[in-house]
């Protein structure tokens, strides 16, 4: 079938193209989420397990509709039910207990919006090409969440005063084959400071207004702003509170950067999300009139601090400031537009953004191979065609 088949829409091309590769049934088994079902509207990076992401240039809005969040899956989706599901805490405090999800759902909660980047998004910019998910830009979203304040649960748990980190784990298990390989199966788990445990991290049951897809962890699930999305731990069902750092898979070998501020370059889990902004149109290869007005956009982020500026650059050496939309809204992503005046030639050109945020940070010319495959936010042109 051909793209200008006459009378199919893009999106029904996109959705036959996914439904030819997959079909649309076995959408719905491997992510377990009617909405997903009803709308393919992510790219398949993997199938099995689940790794989904957004076409980025279809970006049209503040928030990320929940059938274009981005779906990250190391292991299977795990079934849980809503009724039978609890949240045990134990480790350093007063004594172990469990809590049910409608016990959960009774306590005083909170709703942030707040912007989840995968560790790895941009990574199939990266030369020479490395391991792991390809993700192009569309491992972002920003979304809306609810949920129960995890310094709230803490509080009630009555933490020793030895405590330095919580442990969140994921119901999900599974082997990783690649080298180093785990030493047989392992929850997919996380450990954060207690200082950032009782900032703002949240226990979140909805996203966008509605109760978690199973893709995205149903039934409850931890949200850490501004870290990258490898610390909001899907599936939550257990918490440990303890007294020393922990060196789990998923923050020594996996999500992991070599730091340089003491000692030998030592391997630290990724945490923070750097200062970064994406192009969503006009998207890569489109093709763009010479001498004319066209309107580029996309999205800025830091989880340092709020975005203070967005420029654009058609040669990599002249910046001009572009317009950030709407308000600043804590932990989210800032929409930001500006008019371009394409130059008078046809041909290839390159354009470039760089965000800076209120902390001083900016987005850095040359990529750092201490951050391995992770953290990407050094500035990729968008190479479009000028005809
Ligand atoms: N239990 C569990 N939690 C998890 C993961 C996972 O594989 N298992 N993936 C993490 C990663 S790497 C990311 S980027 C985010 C993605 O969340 P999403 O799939 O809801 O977009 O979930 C995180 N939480
Ligand atoms: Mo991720």
């Amino acid at each position: 079938m051909s793209e200008f088949e006459p009378g199919f829409s893009r999106r029904q091309l996109f959705q036959q193209s996914v439904a030819m590769r997959l079909g649309s049934q076995i959408i719905l088994s491997l992510c377990g989420a009617d909405s997903l079902a009803g709308e393919p509207e992510l790219i398949v990076r993997e199938s099995q397990p689940p790794n989904l992401e957004m076409p980025f240039s279809s970006l049209d809005g503040f928030i990320t509709p929940s059938p274009k969040m981005y779906v990250r899956c190391h292991f299977p989706v795990p079934a849980l039910s809503a009724e039978s599901f609890s949240l045990r805490v134990e480790g350093k405090l007063k004594a172990p207990f469990s809590i049910s999800l409608s016990d959960l759902k009774k306590l005083h909660s909170t709703t942030i919006t707040a912007v989840m980047e995968c560790a790895g998004n941009g990574r199939v910019h990266l030369v020479p090409k490395v391991r792991g998910v390809a993700w192009d830009q569309g491992g972002v979203g920003n979304v809306t969440w609810t949920g129960v304040p995890l310094s709230l649960i803490l509080e009630r748990a009555e933490i020793d005063s030895s405590a330095k980190e919580i442990l969140l784990e994921g119901a999900d298990t599974g082997v990783i084959n690649d080298d180093p390989k785990t030493p047989g199966e392992i929850h997919f788990d996380r450990s954060i400071p207690l200082e950032k445990a009782r900032k703002d991290v949240i226990l979140a049951y909805r996203m966008n207004g509605e109760d978690l897809s199973p893709a995205h962890g149903f039934p409850l699930r931890a949200v850490v702003p501004g870290w990258y999305g490898m610390a909001s731990v899907k599936w939550l069902t257990k918490l440990v509170v303890l007294d020393r750092s922990y060196q789990g898979y998923f923050q020594s070998i996996d999500y992991a950067y070599f730091d340089r501020s003491v000692g030998s370059p030592s391997l630290l889990p990724l945490s923070t999300m750097p200062v970064k902004a994406q192009i969503a149109q006009p998207s890569r290869f489109e093709r763009v009139k010479r001498s004319s007005s066209v309107r580029v956009h996309g999205a800025a982020w830091s989880g340092a601090a709020p975005i203070a500026k967005v420029e654009f650059s058609d040669d990599g050496t002249q910046w001009s400031e572009a317009e950030l939309m709407g308000e600043d809204v804590p932990n989210a992503w800032r929409l930001w537009s500006h008019t371009w005046r394409t130059p008078d030639r046809v041909g290839l050109a390159r354009i470039s953004v760089r965000a800076t945020d209120k902390a001083g940070n900016t987005q850095p010319a040359q990529r750092s191979a201490d951050r391995r495959t992770y953290m990407i936010n050094h500035i990729i042109p968008t190479e479009v065609s000028l005809f």
